[in-house]
């Protein structure tokens, strides 16, 4: 294909990946802009079937019409299978560096060493259970796949936001999908777990008890995509260049921390916004706040494999950071959205088995069968030669004697598709040259279905996650166990689970066994090991410095509120990065404080309180003036300041607006000051409150003022 570009599509880094994609992407407004079909013929009409007619009376369609017929014909195919988990997802283009050489001792891949390299990244993520139209915040677990194009080859880290898996063997995948998928004979429910079929699975099969944990605490929920921690899950291997060969796993830390939703908040939103975080990821980088991850390794050395009580193969268990620390090599940026989401998002392709040089499997067994899986699953659903798409294809040379197949792309010229030959085409690459080396491990034993002695222990490390929550985290969790086993009416499955809980947890076994009938258990099923580990608690990522970067917060005004006041609190909102919206009783013009209808210059709202509800900000902020008599008033408003002290939101307010929260929306336990018009501070539950704003001190705003603004 042509490339009708030159300047545009560029990521702000414009990497390597960026100028490849170029080659194929069509921008409407830089080329000759006019219709034709998909050979270039010029279209003259294309709202009309090819008919026969007098001039009165239109006869039948005629089957010669081939624009007609090219048109019918692309939409009726237009769909691809959507992917059989992760169907529902989102993605940006980035790109990834390291700090130095200093992984180096464990491996020989330059993508983890070399810092002068910047290499490029595609990113999707995504939710498990629901279909492709499902909404963004259901309690699930989040994809975090991420495809290095690297100089070297394509490597991909398909990952998770959780660190550990259900399953320890990759046979049992297939029942664990239809399990909590929608139940065969109703197709019920979409995008939850909450049914009888996951809680039947997961209560047979132990080994899930710690990652139901973690689905089940406020990870299964995140805020955003960019708030999300990555884990590799799967224990793969490093080779450094003197041969010497290390287990590692890989996590990627957000900048921002690590926060979550609160269950009440993501029920909403699914209704009220379900497209929620893919539209939070693109904000954030329309607005110049990229998201950015640190890249960390887990590394431990071959010979040290046996030391731990639990199996380092075993991917439903964590190695705790007190154990094997985390070492951080390089950070990611997502900086670029994708320009058309089907090319891009849905055809890009991940595979667990695309490494590189110096990076290698174990013999984790959920690994080695995800190897095979990864690859098989891309023939369903995008067909052969789907590494030639322009999201999957390498930014390195492809050269080899792989022919033909349906869709083929590239065309290789010369006599030569085959190996040994006489021209010496393409041959294989020495290992010291670049050729990728399998790392010679010894296997010897006996072929059997089994799984490691170590891999029968189930609940240590979940006791280990409940105790290193905090209470707050402790208490969601139980609700969110709650909230499920409430969704299952067989007795069997919902009593048996609460029998399990009590192998984790006492409390939280009887807290929801009270909650849906099960089983209230008189003393553990299990003694309690007593151990925490502080980094599996989300409050350990908070950022060292508070930061409100691309936050969002609603100011409520109505007519009569405090400009002034408003545009400089909005100036400092904005200087720190926050992005503010106005929200108003109609979108459209509202009028500040003493300055009446007539006067035409109000100021423009970006959305009304029906349309955008608390739900979808974090913090809200609501000036003084004599607006407040109207906010007053308005129940919609009442509500949306009591919903979002209920989903802890911070809500500033000033002057009389204090009387808002104190005497009409009676925001419960909150401190107040008597004296609204008093300057003091007072922070209390997240709401701050003071009589007056220091609009001289503070910078001026660009909310634009005047008629029709
Ligand atoms: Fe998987 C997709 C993550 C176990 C088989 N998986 C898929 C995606 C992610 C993960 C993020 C979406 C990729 C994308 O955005 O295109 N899967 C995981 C993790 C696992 C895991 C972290 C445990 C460590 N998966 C797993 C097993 C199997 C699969 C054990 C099969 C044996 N996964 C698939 C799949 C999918 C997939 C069916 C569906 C679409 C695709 O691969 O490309 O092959």
């Amino acid at each position: 294909m042509t490339s009708i570009l030159k300047d545009v599509f560029a990521g702000p880094t414009n990497t390597a990946k960026d100028k490849d994609l170029q080659r194929d992407t069509v921008d409407p407004s830089k080329s000759v802009n006019h219709l034709t079909n998909d050979l270039g013929v010029k279209v003259a009409d294309t709202d009309n079937w090819l008919k026969v007619s007098d001039g009165t009376n239109v006869g039948p369609h005629l089957l010669e019409d081939q624009f007609a017929r090219e048109k019918i014909m692309r939409f009726d195919h237009e769909r691809i299978p959507e992917r059989v988990v992760h169907a529902r997802g989102a993605g940006a283009h980035g790109y990834f560096k390291v700090y130095d050489n200093r992984a180096s001792k464990y491996t020989s891949a330059s993508v983890l060493t070399d810092s002068s390299r910047t290499t490029p990244v595609f990113v999707r993520f995504s939710t498990v259970q629901g279909s492709r139209g499902s909404a963004d915040t259901v309690r699930d677990v989040r994809g975090f796949a991420v495809k290095f194009y690297t100089d070297e080859g394509n490597w991909d880290i398909v990952g998770n936001d959780i660190p550990i898996f259900f399953i320890q063997d990759s046979v049992k995948f297939p029942d664990l999908v239809h399990a909590v998928k929608p139940e065969p004979h109703n197709e019920v429910p979409q995008g939850q777990s909450a049914h009888n079929n996951f809680w039947d699975f997961v209560g047979l099969q132990l080994e899930s008890a710690h990652m139901v944990m973690w689905v089940m605490s406020d990870r299964g929920i995140p805020r955003s995509y960019r708030m999300m921690q990555g884990f590799g899950v799967n224990t793969y291997t490093l080779t450094n260049k003197s041969g010497e060969m290390y287990f590692v796993k890989f996590h990627w830390i957000p900048e921002l921390g690590v926060h979550s939703l609160v269950w009440d908040e993501a029920l909403k939103i699914a209704g009220q916004d379900p497209d929620f975080h893919r539209k939070d990821l693109y904000e954030a980088i329309d607005n110049g706040a990229p998201p950015k991850w640190k890249f960390c390794v887990q590394v431990i050395p071959q010979a040290r494999e046996h030391e731990f009580e639990f199996d380092i193969l075993d991917a439903t268990k964590v190695w705790p950071e007190e154990l094997v620390p985390l070492e951080e090599i390089g950070e990611m940026v997502l900086d670029r959205k994708p320009e058309e989401f089907f090319p891009e998002v849905e055809q890009v392709a991940f595979c667990t088995s695309h490494v590189v040089p110096g990076i290698g499997f174990s013999d984790d067994p959920l690994l080695q069968g995800r190897n095979f899986s990864y690859f098989d699953t891309q023939l369903s659903r995008l067909g052969t030669n789907w590494q030639e798409l322009p999201i999957n294809r390498p930014v390195c040379p492809v050269l080899n004697h792989q022919r033909d197949g349906a869709m083929r792309h590239r065309i290789t010229a010369g006599t030569i598709n085959y190996w040994p030959n006489r021209k010496e085409t393409f041959p294989p690459v020495a290992v010291s040259e670049g050729g990728y080396d399998t790392y010679p491990s010894k296997v010897a034993g006996i072929k059997q279905r089994v799984r490691g002695a170590k891999f029968q222990e189930h609940y240590n490390q979940a006791q280990l996650f409940v105790n290193s929550l905090a209470p707050h985290e402790k208490q969601h969790l139980i609700q969110a166990v709650s909230f499920e086993l409430d969704h299952c009416d067989d007795p069997i499955v919902y009593e048996s689970y609460t029998k399990i809980l009590n192998h984790i947890d006492f409390e939280l076994a009887k807290q929801v066994a009270t909650n849906v009938g099960g089983v209230i258990p008189n003393a553990p099923a299990k003694a309690n090991h007593g151990k925490k580990s502080e980094p599996l608690s989300q409050l350990y990522y908070a950022p060292k410095k508070p930061t409100i970067v691309s936050r969002r917060v609603a100011i409520l005004v109505a007519d009569g509120f405090n400009l002034a006041e408003m545009q400089a609190v909005r100036a400092a909102l904005v200087s720190a990065k926050a992005l503010c919206f106005v929200i108003g009783p109609r979108r459209g013009e509202v009028y500040p404080e003493g300055v009446p209808r007539s006067a035409g210059k109000g100021c423009m709202t970006d959305h009304h309180y029906e349309g955008q509800r608390s739900t979808l900000f974090d913090a809200v902020y609501i000036p003084s003036g004599e607006h407040v008599t109207t906010l007053s008033k308005n129940g919609r408003v009442i509500h949306y300041v009591r919903e979002a002290f209920g989903h802890c939101k911070a809500i500033g307010a000033v002057g009389e607006a204090v009387k808002l929260l104190r005497d009409v929306a009676h925001l419960p336990g909150v401190q107040f000051q008597d004296d609204i018009r008093s300057d003091d501070i007072i922070t209390s539950y997240g709401v701050v409150t003071t009589g007056s704003y220091d609009v001289k001190s503070a910078a001026t705003d660009t909310l634009k003022i005047g008629p029709g603004s």
